[in-house]
This record gives C-alpha cells, sequence and structure tokens, in this order.
C-alpha cells in the first residue's frame, strides 16, 4: 500500500474507531510521585507547582491560565540521550535536536505483570527478552520496548510507587544484559510504568543505571512512568512520544499516546 493510502486509511480510521488512541501518561500535578536520589548521589528533582495567574477574575477578566513549577524528569517523561553523562557529545541528544521521525515509533510490550507482582525486584534480562521474541516475533531496528508491569496502578501513592524501604527501592526493571540485548537489536528506546527507565534495585548494577547509562550512550531514549501498557497487545501499535522542544533540554513530561487496532 501506497504512504497516500496508509495516511488517508489512517486519518478515516481514527475518525471511525477502528484505530484506537490509548492514553499512556499518568496524571501531572502536586500528587505525582517523583524520585527520591540517596543524599549521597545528589539534589532531587523538586515537588510539582501549578500557580493560578488568572480565572476570570481581576487578574485576568475573561481567561484562565497557570504557571508551573516542575522538573524535566517529573511524571509520565522522556529521556533524552544527553541526560546521561554517557550520552552528552550527541548533538541531536537534547530534547530541541532530537529528529522528530524518531518520536513516532513501533512499540513492542513484554508483559511482565506475573513475575513483578510475585517479586517487586523482578529484572528482566536478554534471555526473558529472546523467549518473548520466539512467542511474539523478532525486535527490529527503530522500534520502542517497554515492560508492561501494571506498576502504574501505584501511581496514585507515592509510597506504594516508590515502594522503598531500609534497603532502597523495589521496583522491576531491566538488566544489564537486557539493554545491551536490545541495543544490539536497534531498539530506539526503553521504556516501564516505575518512576525511571531502571529497576529500583539498578545503583548496584554494573554498571549503575544501565537503561540509562547504555540506552543514552547508544543515542537511544527511554520513557519512564508510563501508564496503561496493559491496554496495549504484544506487538502491532504504534507510540508517539513527542517531549517539549526545551532548549537543551534532557527530558520533558509527555503525554505518550499508542494507536492500536480496535478490540
Ligand atoms: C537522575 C538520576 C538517576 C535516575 C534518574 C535521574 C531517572 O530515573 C530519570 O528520571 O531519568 S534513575
Ligand atoms: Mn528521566
Amino acid at each position: 500500500m501506497s504512504a497516500v493510502d496508509t495516511i488517508n486509511n489512517l486519518g478515516a480510521m481514527l475518525l471511525s474507531g477502528d484505530v484506537e488512541v490509548v492514553d499512556l501518561a499518568g496524571p501531572l500535578g502536586p500528587e505525582t510521585p517523583l524520585l527520591k536520589l540517596p543524599p549521597d548521589l545528589g539534589t532531587n528533582t523538586p515537588t510539582i507547582e501549578i500557580h493560578k495567574i488568572s480565572q476570570y477574575d481581576e487578574n485576568g477578566p475573561w481567561w484562565a491560565w497557570n504557571w508551573l513549577k516542575i522538573g524535566e524528569h517529573s511524571g509520565t517523561h522522556f529521556d533524552a540521550p544527553q541526560h546521561w553523562i554517557t550520552g552528552k557529545d550527541y548533538k541531536d541528544g537534547t530534547t530541541d535536536t532530537i529528529p522528530p521521525q524518531n518520536f513516532v515509533a513501533p512499540v513492542n510490550v513484554i508483559d511482565c505483570s506475573k513475575e513483578s507482582e510475585a517479586n517487586n525486584d523482578f529484572v528482566l534480562t536478554a534471555d526473558g527478552v529472546r523467549a518473548w521474541e520466539a512467542k511474539h516475533g523478532a525486535i527490529k531496528s527503530g522500534e520502542w520496548v517497554v515492560m508492561r508491569t501494571d506498576w502504574y496502578k501505584r501511581n496514585h501513592s507515592e509510597d506504594a510507587f516508590l515502594n522503598m524501604d531500609e534497603n532502597g527501592p523495589h521496583s522491576p526493571g531491566p538488566s544489564v544484559d537486557c539493554i545491551e540485548y536490545i541495543i544490539e537489536k536497534g531498539a530506539i528506546g526503553w521504556g516501564s510504568e516505575t518512576i525511571g527507565t531502571d529497576a529500583g534495585s539498578a545503583a548496584t548494577f554494573d554498571p549503575p543505571f544501565p537503561a540509562h547509562n547504555l540506552m543514552h550512550k547508544a543515542d537511544r531514549y527511554g520513557l519512564a512512568s508510563l501508564s496503561h501498557l496493559d491496554k496495549l497487545p504484544p506487538k502491532g501499535a504504534v507510540i508517539i512520544a513527542a517531549p517539549l522542544k526545551i532548549v537543551n533540554g534532557t527530558g520533558s513530561p509527555t503525554r505518550v499516546l499508542a494507536l492500536k487496532p480496535k478490540g
């Protein structure tokens, strides 16, 4: 089918509902869970603030608008290569310089919900990804790989979402060899439903935070705090994940959307 026919059909099928738009973003406000780094690792991102400028009142009789105080890495968000020291030299590695073609791509959804419920420290390995490919088909170059854990169901409570105890945070994520493997396959990015793209225990990995260290070193992207991956098929959906065009931005809150066949 020609690209002209494909776009015409896509437009018609969006209007008819045969192609559905799934919202993969969580709510963004003062209650949104935020990363809590151990004190020895540095400064944390500030609490989100939404301040009223006017609401049809003496500060603006006919209009309502707000101003925001918000970190780039807050809520459902995009990680750009320059977020990590390993990706700092990529010229097209900030939110304003990434080619827009890279913001729309097919997605592979690896369901780890049962494993993550049974073990909050569940780590997906390269063998786990290969087993998923044997069942659902190969991950192709340029595609997203996202880990479904149903962790988003905890996002109403920062305590439940971060799941910290005296030993640190407990949340599922990828192993070092998992990230090495998807980079080798050419994945454009890695996405998770947890506070960041890495597992809660990833500070102890070698290298620490592989979804950051290795993906950004390879000029690839991240998506964190995704919601509703349970609404997506293993293959056959396309995601639209375009960060705000922040000048020299290292990431941004993002309304990540998926297009999928109805049903
Ligand atoms: C800074 C330091 C460590 C981590 C992160 C940020 C994130 O998860 C993030 O939001 O990129 S792990
Ligand atoms: Mn981030």
